[in-house]
């Protein structure tokens, strides 16, 4: 069995990017792996959080990650600060990790833009998602495209210390799906549907209710030459709704096109609305019974204890390698 380890930030918001880039692949690891999933309410406050604000968002990512199929039973759910591993892992990762491949990461020159200076952070932030990772011997990690760079960061680190200290942590690998693995913003296609973002119909939220799902896509951003084809360079906005359609479908992009040849966009989202409310009906309903229930609570507590086990196990193999403590 393969180790499968992955996080979502409790930022709030949370998209059909978020769902179908990674939550989705979430539930289809967890038949056949060992798979760990994390609430990474540490990552959160790389940027400032409202307290209580941020533990709402822990336990609504929480049940979210239940709500799309996570299943307790198959795969452990906890929350990042819940296992001290992980910070103490981040320090011995960021003692060999450089400055200079710090800043070339894409996420932090697009956080820190403009400003003269940034938290500390948000510059190491990468450092403790590879703590995350290497904390539990990850084989797979399922993410989004726009997390590829901070793999790969990952496994530099890995093999740095490999080489140096001996054999230490196994090397991960990231999998990313096909359809789905970078959804673009509703109002402007060219940049990633964000929780940030500040146009609520630049994204789907998995709870958004229908009425807000259908204004989104209907006024979605397109072009002009009404022609319904998959063309990401020259038609941006067709192809994120293709893209979308077919990874809530499981028609391919090729029958999508053929199916609404000689349509108007007009169609194809009328389409697509009624295909995103099906695929987040159940969800919805799902989250409602679970969010402010006791098990949620148990859940989290159970999967911290699991974690923690194996956490401290690596970790006792990381000092012995480091010469740290007696
Ligand atoms: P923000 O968009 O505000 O920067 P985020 O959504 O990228 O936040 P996370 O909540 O940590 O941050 O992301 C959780 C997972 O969702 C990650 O695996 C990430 O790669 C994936 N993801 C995020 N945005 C998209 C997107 N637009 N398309 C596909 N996958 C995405
Ligand atoms: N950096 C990721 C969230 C994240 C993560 C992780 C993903 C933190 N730690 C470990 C996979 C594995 C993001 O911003 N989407």
């Amino acid at each position: 069995m393969k180790r499968v380890f992955s996080g979502v930030q409790p930022t709030g918001n949370i998209h059909i990017g978020n769902y179908l880039g990674a939550l989705k692949q979430f539930v289809q690891l967890q038949e056949e792996n060992d798979a760990i999933y994390c609430i990474v309410d540490e990552h959160a406050i790389t940027v400032p959080q409202d307290p209580k604000l941020l533990r709402q968002h822990i336990l609504d990512v929480a049940a979210l990650y239940m709500a799309v199929g996570v299943d307790p039973k198959k795969a452990i759910i906890f929350v990042q600060s819940d296992v001290p591993g992980h910070a103490e892992l981040n320090w011995i990762l960021t003692c060999n990790s450089y400055t200079g491949e710090l800043s070339r990461m894409t996420q932090f020159k697009q956080k820190s833009k403009g400003r003269e200076s940034a938290p500390t952070g948000l510059f190491t932030y990468p450092v403790l998602m590879a703590a995350d990772i290497l904390l539990y011997d990850t084989d797979i990690v399922p993410v989004g495209n726009d997390q590829k760079q901070h793999i790969e960061l990952t496994r530099d680190i890995a093999l740095r210390i490999n080489n140096k200290y001996g054999e230490t942590f196994v090397v991960p690998e990231g999998q990313f799906v096909k359809s789905g693995a970078r959804v673009m913003s509703l109002d402007d296609p060219t940049s990633k549907m964000s929780k940030s973002a500040e146009n609520p119909h630049s994204r789907i939220s998995l709870l958004d209710e229908p009425s807000k799902i259908k204004k989104s896509i209907m006024k979605s951003t397109t072009d002009s030459e009404g022609v319904i084809r998959f063309d990401v360079e020259n038609k941006p906005g067709i192809s994120n709704l293709l893209s979308i359609y077919s990874a809530f479908s499981g028609e391919t992009i090729e029958e999508l096109v053929a199916k609404y040849d000689g349509q108007g966009y007009g169609t194809l989202k009328k389409d697509l609305v009624e295909v995103t409310i099906n695929a987040l009906t159940p969800v919805q309903e799902r989250y409602k019974e679970i969010r402010n229930s006791q098990e949620l609570i148990d859940v989290l507590k159970d999967g911290a204890d699991r974690a923690n086990a194996i956490a401290e196990k690596t970790m006792k193999r990381v000092k012995d390698r480091f010469g740290l403590g007696l």
